[in-house]
């Protein structure tokens, strides 16, 4: 049985009493913890999934006990074994900072990487938006990649770089690098989100951020979704300069276009939208030229 609000733990396991044990019961959140958990294809994107879970459950153990005491008339009298959660909370304990160490150790590569690339003087260009808008089909098509799409909410969980080469007139060197990301939704919890969080706070060096819309989407949705991604970048991603892109033009009209643009200019004031299709690959060398554009832009600031 599966809850689309979060439960809390209490609910939880009053829920799971009533069904037996045959039943399996997920709030939205644990649902989003699954997803993540069949994703996940790197060490780090494991590493951050079971993070999440550790966190996410930590207070069970002694909620389990707690209804327990419900119908139990044994509970509360003290004695050795009583509370078994402590050992389970002890266990928790550890296997967090033992993965918070993991993860430290992974991200400290990660950085000196992206000092390298700082110092070599690329310029970085990070792919966002909601899950399932087309991010990846772009990255794969801009970096000649294959990395797997279309597969459902968070198809994409690690980030990844490729080096995007351009082709330019003046014979300058415009390549710059493309970093792909794990997909926005809305009202995360923070215990999850805060698992992402580092993920998502790499982008925060980049020169660019590509914000990508699912022009497809009903208008209603395109609202939800584009105001839950402006609240997640004006946290996390303040200050790098945004480049909306309104991506699978080639399955919608231009009335529902206009309607589509109408409503992110309501959320977004000032930036600049371009209309593409990551799949068919229109208005791509329009998107290349604008990147280019506000890299340079940026260098002259
Ligand atoms: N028609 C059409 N479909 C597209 C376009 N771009 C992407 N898609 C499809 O949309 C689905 C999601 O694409 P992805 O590239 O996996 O989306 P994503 O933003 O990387 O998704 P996450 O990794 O989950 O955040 C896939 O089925 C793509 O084939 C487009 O321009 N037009
Ligand atoms: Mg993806």
């Amino acid at each position: 049985m599966i809850f689309t609000q979060q439960l809390s733990a209490g609910q939880i396991f009053r829920i799971k009493k009533k069904l037996g044990d045959r039943i399996r019961v997920l709030d939205r959140n644990l649902l989003i913890l699954e997803i993540f958990e069949k994703r996940s294809a790197t060490k780090e994107a494991k590493l951050q999934v079971t993070l999440a879970r550790l966190r996410y459950t930590f207070s069970w153990g002694r909620e389990s006990v707690r209804m327990q005491g419900i119908t139990s008339e044994q509970m509360g009298r003290g004695g050795p074994g009583q509370y078994p959660y402590k050992a389970y909370e002890s266990a928790s304990r550890k296997r967090i900072s033992k993965i918070e160490g993991q993860l430290r150790e992974i991200r400290s590569k990660k950085t000196h990487l992206r000092e390298y690339r700082g110092k070599a003087g690329f310029r970085i260009v990070a792919l966002t938006g909601y899950t399932q808008s087309g991010k990846t089909t772009l990255f794969n098509r801009l970096a000649s990649e294959s990395k797997e799409t279309g597969m459902g909410p968070f198809t994409t969980l690690s980030t990844f770089a490729r080096k995007v080469s351009t082709s330019s007139q003046r014979k300058t060197d415009n390549s710059f690098i493309i970093i792909d990301s794990i997909g926005f939704i809305e009202d995360l919890n923070p215990l999850l989100l805060n698992a992402f969080h580092t993920t998502l706070s790499e982008l925060v060096n980049s020169d660019l951020i590509l914000l990508f819309v699912d022009g497809s989407d009903k208008i209603e949705i395109v609202k939800r979704k584009v105001l839950s991604a402006r609240k997640i970048m004006d946290k996390q991603l303040s200050g790098v300069p945004v480049l909306i892109c309104v991506n699978k033009i080639d399955i919608t009209t231009h009335e529902h276009l206009d309607k589509v643009l109408e409503e992110i200019r309501k959320i977004f004031d000032t930036e600049e939208i371009l209309e593409v299709s990551s799949k068919t690959g229109a208005n791509l060398p329009e998107l290349l030229c604008k990147i280019t554009e506000m890299l340079a832009m940026k260098v002259t600031q």
